[in-house]
């Protein structure tokens, strides 16, 4: 009986040795490794279509917060999703939304410089409403990228069957000149999870020819104490209502290892004004206890141990329109 290895051989000569070792190690296993695909594709909308849902949806794994309220995501954040034949690098990008303060615009740029890295483009939008002018200027964005792309049409679970056909077509409408065949939508369900195979298949379809560019059981490129400081403030965001959630930053300051594999985790919340600080705690502490069982939950089931998690609060006055701490307190480095 022949061996994987002869047969690989046998039915294809071109093969090279540094394939053959590659697919052993289990980085491709595509039946000829020059088939295999990989590629960056910056999943963009505008704040709240679900990018980040859908994103985590595709990859199987929590890479990146989700709230109901607009402008969760802050930064790129790349969610891998290794096949047999292909890895496709998502990253989920802030929602594109006007400039105000300095952290906006930091947010803005993320979104050029995901768009400026990527090999296509997953478009998301609302579907359950026709465009808005957000939009169209996502579109505009996306169109000058000039890369592929594929338009999610999220929500699909909320549309109302009387207005879908015209909401399909006014979203097609915005990037592509005349109805295509196959069409560059697909309807989807994040939470649901209707479509999702087939929109992964039109992603495949323009993702570059190339290898694997990271180890097949890495999910994302965040730190642990990135994923940490994420989870709380997802939870401070849930928690909390009006402006306060956008004026929220967190920062893991201690990480340490505890007997029988716990782990000791120290992170401040920053807030702009006194004013935040005290609702952030709450009377008698409760608001940050109820933020601080939430948040442990999630990092206990992302990092599968033991957390005793320490928060605190503290004001960084104006932090949202100062770069300097902008870049600090999203973790971002090399922004010029
Ligand atoms: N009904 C429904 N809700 C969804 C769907 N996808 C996402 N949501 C909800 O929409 C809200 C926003 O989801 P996010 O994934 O945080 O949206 P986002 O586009 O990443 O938002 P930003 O990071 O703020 O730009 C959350 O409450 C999600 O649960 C969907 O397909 N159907
Ligand atoms: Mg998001």
């Amino acid at each position: 009986m022949k061996t994987q290895r002869q047969n690989l051989n046998d039915d294809n000569a071109d093969i090279d040795n540094a394939s053959i070792v590659a697919a052993f190690l289990g980085q491709s296993t595509a039946t000829n490794p020059k088939d295999h695909r990989s590629g960056y594709i910056a999943v963009v909308g505008k704040p709240n279509v679900g990018k980040s849902t859908l994103v985590n949806a595709l990859i199987g794994h929590k890479v990146a917060i989700v709230s109901p309220k607009p402008q969760t995501t802050r930064r790129r954040i790349l969610g891998i999703l290794t096949h047999p034949d292909a890895q496709v690098l998502f990253v989920d990008t802030p929602g594109v939304h006007e400039l105000r303060h300095s952290l906006n615009k930091v947010m803005m740029r993320e979104v050029d410089q995901a768009l400026a890295d990527s090999d296509a483009i997953l478009f998301v939008a609302d579907v359950s409403h026709s465009p808005t002018d957000d939009d169209r200027n996502v579109a505009k964005r996306i169109l000058a990228a000039k890369r592929p792309i594929v338009l999610a049409l999220n929500k699909a679970d909320t549309v109302d069957p009387r207005f879908l056909v015209q909401n399909v077509a006014a979203y097609e409408a915005l990037v592509t000149k005349a109805p295509a065949d196959p069409p560059p939508y697909m309807l989807t369900s994040a939470v649901r999870g209707d479509n999702l195979e087939k929109l992964l298949d039109m992603v495949l379809a323009v993702t570059p020819l190339g290898p694997p560019y990271y180890p097949p059981d890495q999910y994302t490129d965040q730190t642990e104490r990135m994923i940490v400081s994420e989870l709380i403030r997802e939870q401070a965001i849930r928690n909390l209502s009006h402006e306060i959630p956008h004026a929220i930053a967190v920062l893991v300051d201690e990480f340490d290892e505890r007997a029988g594999g716990a782990a000791y985790i120290a992170a401040t919340l920053y807030v702009e004004r006194d004013s935040q600080k005290g609702i952030l705690i709450g009377g008698g502490g409760q608001m940050l206890k109820r933020i601080g069982a939430a948040a442990r939950k999630n990092i206990e089931a992302e990092l599968g141990r033991s957390v005793f998690l320490e928060l605190w609060v503290k004001v960084r006055e104006q932090w949202r329109t100062n770069s300097r701490t902008v870049n600090e307190f999203l973790a971002i480095e090399n922004n010029k």
